[in-house]
């Protein structure tokens, strides 16, 4: 029984790495100077290729990546960066799709990320997502893309952020990120957009479970969506008892009390309210400081970030540190001694190991 899983492995690896093989050769076909130009002319299929660059995880894709992003660096940071959040089913994805649509008619371009679909429970709604906005996707001024997460050492790799620079290299002006509606993404993508949108659904108690999971502070506007004249007063029952649970939470933005609004994604309703309260929101923040504030610490949290994925990335380089590093886990997930301790000895393991070099 092992030898036949062993053989099934086998050849799902050998299997897994012709694409890998083709993904490396198709990057490496590129200089960085072809990506800028590419990026910088509106190219999708070029823009698409130095995402894949920047999401590589390959120390000779990670070098070209870094050159690409310091070049292009000048250009980032002129868009306006929303995270979409809410339980699966809430209606994120309809909601990007026509709001993105909304926005294009503004006479701007949008981008669409999805954040980690891979790791995400609910893996079929990504497919789904596709197919969902297929209508944004015909759009000229429209660039959808997922983005994968890569976990190395059970780190959640992300590089939506770098991906978001490219957009806006790529003279993206919206760039809205859907998140998988489930922890972890959510800190991510709140960590990294200057408006967070909850995506309420009515009732269902969830507004509990907004405040216990922490959302509720990272949130900057709530739009109670699927509202439609049959349960318009059961909206308002849940806009009402939201503003209630708001009340027990210390405002996020001075001056700013998170506005509730009402509409229906799916048949247009109420998104024209949420494209205005945005650049409210964006304008007070501007006017402030707090928007260039804001970035700053965004930028130090994506330099912590990095530099732990380097750190991550330069153990992996030593197949004894590696083991070392499972070792430990296994150490630590079976109770052996105190999970903390379990990683010390294995940094000072890692740190020996780096001195001898
Ligand atoms: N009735 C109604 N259905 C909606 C509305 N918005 C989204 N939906 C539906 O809700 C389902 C889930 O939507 P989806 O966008 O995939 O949710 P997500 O998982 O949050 O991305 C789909 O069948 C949508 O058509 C709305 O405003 N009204
Ligand atoms: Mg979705």
């Amino acid at each position: 029984m092992k030898t036949i899983l062993n053989l099934l492995l086998y050849h799902c690896l050998r299997l897994l790495t012709i694409p890998i093989l083709i993904i490396n050769f198709e990057l490496m076909k590129f200089s960085t100077e072809e990506l800028i130009d590419g990026i910088q002319s509106g190219n999708k299929r070029l823009i698409a290729k130095a995402i894949t660059l920047v999401e590589s995880k390959k120390a000779e894709h990670r070098v070209q990546a870094e050159d690409l992003l310091k070049k292009i660096m000048p250009f980032t940071g002129n868009s306006v960066r929303v995270g979409v959040t809410g339980v699966p089913g809430a209606g994120k994805s309809t909601f990007i799709e026509n709001f993105g649509r909304l926005v294009i008619a503004q006479g701007k371009k949008v981008a669409v990320l999805a954040i980690d679909p891979s790791s995400a429970i609910n893996k079929g709604s990504i497919l789904g997502d596709k197919t969902r906005m297929e209508e944004l996707a015909k759009e000229e001024n429209a660039f959808i893309r997922p983005s994968p997460s890569s976990g190395f050492l059970g780190g959640v790799a992300n590089t939506t952020f770098e991906t978001m620079m490219i957009c806006e290299a790529a003279g993206y002006d919206y760039i809205l990120i859907e998140t998988v509606g489930v922890g972890q993404s959510e800190v991510l993508v709140a960590d990294i957009t200057d408006v967070f949108l909850f995506l309420k659904i009515i009732g269902g108690g969830d507004e509990l479970q907004g405040i216990k999971r922490g959302i509720m502070e990272m949130v900057d506007l709530i739009f109670i969506n699927k509202v439609d004249q049959d349960n318009l007063q059961k909206a308002k029952n849940t806009r009402l008892e939201l503003k209630r649970a708001l009340d027990f939470i210390p405002p996020k933005e001075k001056g700013w009390k998170i506005p509730v609004l009402l509409g229906s994604a799916l048949h247009n309703e109420g998104l024209q309210d949420v494209y205005g309260t945005i650049f409210e929101f964006i304008d007070l923040k501007k006017k402030t400081g707090r928007f260039e504030e804001i970035r700053v610490l965004q930028a130090e949290k994506r330099f912590e970030y990095w530099v732990q994925e380097y750190i991550l990335s330069l153990m992996k380089k030593s197949n004894a540190v590696e083991e070392a590093y499972h070792m430990h886990k296994k150490n630590a997930s079976a109770m052996v001694s105190n999970p903390s301790t379990e990683a010390k000895l294995f940094v000072e393991k890692f740190l020996s190991n780096e001195n001898r070099d």
